[in-house]
């Protein structure tokens, strides 16, 4: 299997989570031509963002929908509970963390400059994703787990999304994003020291930290 993109995408890195607690080989590889959006990755996948998984003759787009392939064609060790309201508040939490947290970052990173940021879409942008962080640590069972007490594939969702809240709130002066949420910051300090989730992150700082580095 071949997996294109970065490692600090947090969406590249939900997948690497699963691949990782799987013990599944795959290689990993940036978009030929960089991004963003080059002609030759677009021939690849025609909306152009990572992460893409290609397995065989099956080129998959869509971090969520490659994770749900990779559970269903290699399905042990199970990601997914064996009970269908667990299985379904997995997937809630999932969804909460694209919609309502991922999906509240996204219009923040064009307000990261004090010097050009516009005020007013800043303070309702911060204000979203307080909000977003607010409904997914209520959709949260526990402080080791998302859901039960065994990993699922929300796990491999939320951590990843959760180091980008402290890199886009830093810039906010909130150092401490999830100070007023205990039960998602005592998963957070779980899940940075968990042993698959752990080196995901890690290599998510180093590659991001070298991404802000060669851009100066
Ligand atoms: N819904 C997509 C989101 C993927 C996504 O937004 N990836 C970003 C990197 S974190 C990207 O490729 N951005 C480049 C672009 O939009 O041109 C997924 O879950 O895979």
């Amino acid at each position: 299997m071949k997996l294109y993109g970065a490692s600090f995408s947090p969406f590249v890195a939900r997948v690497r989570t699963l691949l990782a607690f799987k013990g599944l080989d795959y290689q990993q590889e940036l978009p030929p031509g960089g991004l963003p959006k080059s002609p030759d990755y677009l021939k690849i996948n025609p909306i152009g963002k990572v992460p893409t998984l290609v397995d065989g003759d099956l080129i998959l787009p869509e971090s969520e929908v490659i994770c749900e392939y990779l559970e269903d064609t290699r399905p042990e060790p199970a990601l997914r509970p064996a009970d269908p309201a667990a299985r379904a508040r997995s997937r809630l939490v999932n969804r909460v963390a694209d919609l309502y947290v991922m999906g509240a970052m996204f219009p923040l990173f064009p307000q990261l400059n004090p010097a050009t940021r516009d005020k007013a879409a800043a303070e309702a942008g911060v204000a979203a994703l307080r909000a977003g962080l607010g409904w997914l640590d209520g959709f949260m069972e526990g402080e080791e787990f998302a859901v039960g007490g065994a990993m699922t594939m929300a796990d491999c969702a939320v951590p990843p999304i959760l180091f980008f809240v402290h890199y886009v709130m830093s810039h906010f002066g909130d150092h401490e994003p999830l100070r007023d949420l205990p039960k998602l910051d005592a998963y957070w300090v779980n899940m940075s020291r968990h042993p698959v989730c752990g080196p995901v992150l890690d290599e998510m700082d180093t590659t991001f930290k070298a991404m802000l580095a060669s851009r100066g």
